[in-house]
């Protein structure tokens, strides 16, 4: 039987592979929820803004008169939201639009939920920033919430509400705990797509003999634990499409340095470095063989720029995903590696393409 979805944040890469994956594995209709903003950018829907089971529909987490209207009047059977304040970096700047947005956002739309569509499933997007300084490692779905950041404390917030409303309403309500994850829709403010692109431009610069800029990064001792949005999403349909509602972590398994990240992208598009200097003064240089093989007009490929520190860190993140494969039949396909290369590969097509 054809149901009816809701998926907010449909803009970004989240809400977007998430739309994806429902309009190629399942018959449904769609409804994307968009903010109204003045100057709206669709690249990430460019696969399904014209799908004949997607409908643009407009409302905003802040709006809670937008949120109950969009429920009262499509009736979903599912509502995945993915609509977040989602950079933990400009969380310390914007701290009360990210508390309002990521957590009392949530809070309306279980309300509205309540109040319109109380058989309909629900889908709070969590993040292992709720762990912050963790215990233990990997980190699973009964580690302490201990964030270290406002948008940290705004994901933990909205896991409590998940939790209060599954109980005292008995909605079906889930709060995953999503590690990090990325892909080619990512958002250029996330550390591994300012990579990739930075990586693309630089070697591009090279194979020009042009000069560049090198790249400029905060924490690169900082470990997170890496996957696929693509195999993510995956993860969220079982997610609320199981018996009862149980909350899961989803994770590669793996945690790998923003060090390691760089090597590795910068080793994908075919150049070769080494790091020398530490803390402040710590660099990624081109190799004296690349140097010469490029007759490179410049030499230092990435640099730090203590601007790019946080006023706290999670230092690592590593989780444990075993509960939803031994119980979901979940598992991410794509592993570091493959993806350092995907997002690479991505941004230097991008480019190539501008170019023409
Ligand atoms: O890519 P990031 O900004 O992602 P972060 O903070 O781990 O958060 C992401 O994952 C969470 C799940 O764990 C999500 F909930 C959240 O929405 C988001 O998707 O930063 C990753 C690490 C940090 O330790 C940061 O300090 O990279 C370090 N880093 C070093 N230099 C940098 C930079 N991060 C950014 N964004 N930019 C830098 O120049």
């Amino acid at each position: 039987m054809t149901k009816k979805v809701i998926v907010t944040g449909v803009l970004g890469q989240d809400g977007a592979n998430m739309v994806e994956y429902l309009l190629r594995e399942t018959g449904h209709e769609i409804y994307g929820v968009m903010r109204r903003t003045s100057n709206p950018n669709f690249f990430n829907c460019k696969n399904f803004i014209n799908d004949k089971r997607f409908n643009l529909v407009y409302a905003d987490l802040g709006d809670s008169v937008s949120i109950e209207e969009v429920v009262d009047r499509v009736q979903p059977d599912y509502f995945i939201n993915f609509a977040a304040q989602s950079f933990v970096g400009c969380s310390w700047t914007i701290p009360v639009q990210t508390f309002d947005t990521n957590a009392t956002g949530v809070l309306r739309c279980l309300e509205a939920i309540r109040r319109h569509k109380p058989d309909c499933r629900f889908y709070s997007a969590g993040s292992s920033e709720e762990f912050g300084d963790v215990d233990y490692s990997p980190q699973d779905i009964n580690h302490p919430i201990k964030p270290r950041s406002p948008y940290g404390a705004s994901k933990a917030s909205a896991r409590h509400l998940v939790k209060v409303y599954r109980e005292s309403y008995k909605l079906f309500a889930v709060h995953g705990i999503l590690f990090n994850h990325e892909g080619t829709k990512r958002g250029e403010e996330f550390v591994t797509r300012k990579i990739t692109k930075g990586v693309a431009q630089i070697a591009s610069a090279l194979r020009r003999k042009e000069t560049f800029a090198p790249l400029e990064l905060g924490n690169l001792d900082a470990k997170r634990d890496w996957s696929d949005s693509e195999d993510f999403v995956d993860g969220v349909w079982k997610m609320v499409n199981q018996d009862s509602p149980k909350d899961y972590v989803l994770s590669s398994g793996e945690t790998h340095s923003i060090r390691e990240f760089v090597e590795l992208s910068f080793r994908y598009a075919g150049v070769i470095g080494i790091w020398n200097g530490k803390g402040q003064q710590e660099q990624f240089s081109i190799s004296t063989e690349d140097h010469f093989k490029f007759d490179a007009q410049s030499s230092v490929l990435m640099k730090v720029n203590p601007e790019f520190y946080r006023p706290a860190e999670v230092e690592i993140l590593l989780g444990d995903a075993n509960p939803a494969k031994e119980e979901l039949g979940w598992k991410p396909k794509v592993s570091f590696p493959e993806l350092v290369k995907k997002m690479t590969k991505n941004d230097i097509d991008l480019l190539t393409k501008q170019r023409k």
